[in-house]
């Protein structure tokens, strides 16, 4: 995995944006640009291939934030020094091939050229900007500079759908801490389609497949910027039959998905979770939410199948199979569960008082995404060995747990460790610099079996909170609790529980 202080030990730098580039391309190239610059180095942004830049908010993003881009036609010389491909990967269909010395990349696409020893790919991160914020970040450089903060949040913003469709924490860090010109951003949201784009939008309306049975539509787009189509599905989920929707087009890797729902019993992020289940990845919020096919995958396991008829099928699939469990009534069937017990793992635990005083409104922020809560002194946060966090009651977790010395470590790689977020004046602290170890205390019996279809449980304390389970997770219920109901993702299952009763 390459840093910048690697890549700045080469001179003179090109950092090339893919062909057509887009505003997260731009941004990227422009952050990299910007910190090499700093660094006192002879350093070139540029792209190439057929078209120039000339969308309206394109322009005037180059106009607005004074971004020194060039464009370079497509040559047989070898470029001196490093060139760096940024939102793209060198090789790739997307982007003109430029002679080089050296070549780096810097991507958030799905891995596609593997042969480049000085990459950094990151497909779960929604915009090259914020990977290139990460970089700084890891190389102690702050963006202090108002006129990049606006580059790299616009980058943040073009590509996950005005910022509707985020759902990696890395992505919401940046959009929170970031600083920008509102003014500026403002500007460029009112310049953000072309006529082209208008009438993509249109065509794709005309011909969208609608299903009476679920009320859901899809729509299949002609290529275009990526925010268009959280704007299309923006409108259909306004149409009254409708009540879920998919838009998504064809990109270089694979299928981008815009997901809309307005149902109370079907939550977006669950929707495209399910839809890209196994060929790639999505989420965000329970109204609104994307994600991202892989087109390999996608290849090896429906060789024949065509991209609508797949969506179409995987949307009823999930209707049909989604099964609701309201824990309170404390009468799951077990008769085709099994008996397994508690492993004596450690987990972490954190007393949020120890962070912030009582009554303080925070932000818990994890893999899975956000979490508000308020600081009542009645609650622990629970840490999992892969970083996934949860909100226990104090009482019932001092009787069930006891401490262990030692404070409590994740395994190395993680792509994110949890924090926790003052909302009152956004101060941000590591959650794990606070956690300590816990067992639980006595033997914990279970019911557990393998889940085969979607299942959505109601938890018996707090119905507000609903937990989501997906083919392949393990549905649990404690024997001697049976209100206590939950889910557990296979890699937990293994690692916490062994078959066994008695
Ligand atoms: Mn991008």
């Amino acid at each position: 995995m390459v840093t910048l202080q690697q890549l700045e030990q080469y001179e003179p730098i090109t950092i090339q944006c893919h062909d057509n580039p887009d505003g997260d391309a731009i941004a990227s190239g422009f952050g990299l640009y910007t910190y090499f610059k700093e660094k006192g180095k002879n350093v070139k942004l540029v792209y190439s291939g057929r078209n120039r830049i000339r969308k309206a908010n394109l322009t005037l993003m180059l106009s607005l934030l004074d971004i020194p881009i060039s464009y370079m036609e497509p040559q047989e010389e070898k470029l001196p020094g490093l060139l760096i491909t940024v939102d793209c990967q060198y090789g790739a269909g997307n982007v003109t091939k430029l002679p080089a010395e050296t070549v780096a990349m810097i991507d958030h696409h799905q891995v596609e050229i593997t042969d480049v020893a000085m990459s950094r790919i990151e497909p779960a991160l929604g915009s090259c900007s914020t990977l290139v914020w990460k970089m700084f970040q890891e190389a102690g450089y702050a963006v202090t500079s108002v006129r990049l903060g606006t580059a790299l949040y616009y980058g943040l913003y073009t590509d996950t759908s005005q910022l509707t469709e985020i759902f990696n924490p890395n992505d919401m860090d940046m959009r929170d801490e970031i600083v920008f010109d509102a003014e500026q951003i403002r500007h460029l949201k009112q310049t953000n389609l072309s006529l082209e784009e208008m009438e993509i939008a249109g065509l794709a309306l005309l011909r969208s497949i609608y299903n009476a049975d679920y009320h859901y539509a899809v729509i299949k787009t002609k290529p275009c910027d990526p925010n268009l189509l959280g704007l299309i599905s923006d409108f259909l989920i306004q149409v009254a039959e409708i009540n879920s929707c998919v838009v998504y087009n064809e990109q270089d890797d694979g299928y981008k998905l815009s997901v809309r729902s307005c149902s109370k019993e079907v939550h977006a992020n669950d929707l495209v979770a399910y839809v890209t289940e196994g060929i790639g990845s999505g989420g965000g919020h329970i109204d609104k939410a994307g994600g991202f096919i892989n087109r390999k995958l996608y290849e090896e396991q429906y060789p024949t199948l065509h991209t609508q008829a797949f969506m179409g099928s995987r949307m009823s699939e999930f209707f049909d199979n989604n099964q609701t469990i309201y824990a309170a009534d404390g009468d799951l069937d077990t008769s085709d569960m099994r008996e397994y017990r508690r492993k004596a793992v450690a987990l972490g635990y954190v007393n949020p008082i120890d962070i912030f005083p009582l009554g303080t409104p925070v932000t818990l922020r994890s893999m899975a995404g956000d979490q508000k809560t308020v600081i009542d002194g009645e609650h622990y946060i629970m840490v999992g060995m892969r970083g996934e966090i949860y909100l226990t009651c104090k009482e019932q977790f001092l009787n069930q747990n006891h401490m262990v010395r030692g404070r409590f470590k994740l395994p190395k790689g993680l792509e994110y460790h949890p924090i926790i977020r003052n909302d009152n004046d956004g101060s941000v602290r590591g959650l794990l610099d606070y956690t300590g170890s816990c067992v639980t205390i006595g033997d914990v019996h279970v019911y557990a079996k393998k889940l085969k279809k979607t299942v959505k449980v109601y938890p018996a304390d707090d119905e507000g909170h609903v937990l989501f389970g997906k083919p392949g997770d393990y549905l649990c219920v404690r024997k001697d609790h049976p209100q206590d109901v939950f889910v557990v993702e296979k890699e937990q299952f293994t690692l916490l529980y062994r078959r066994g009763g008695g």
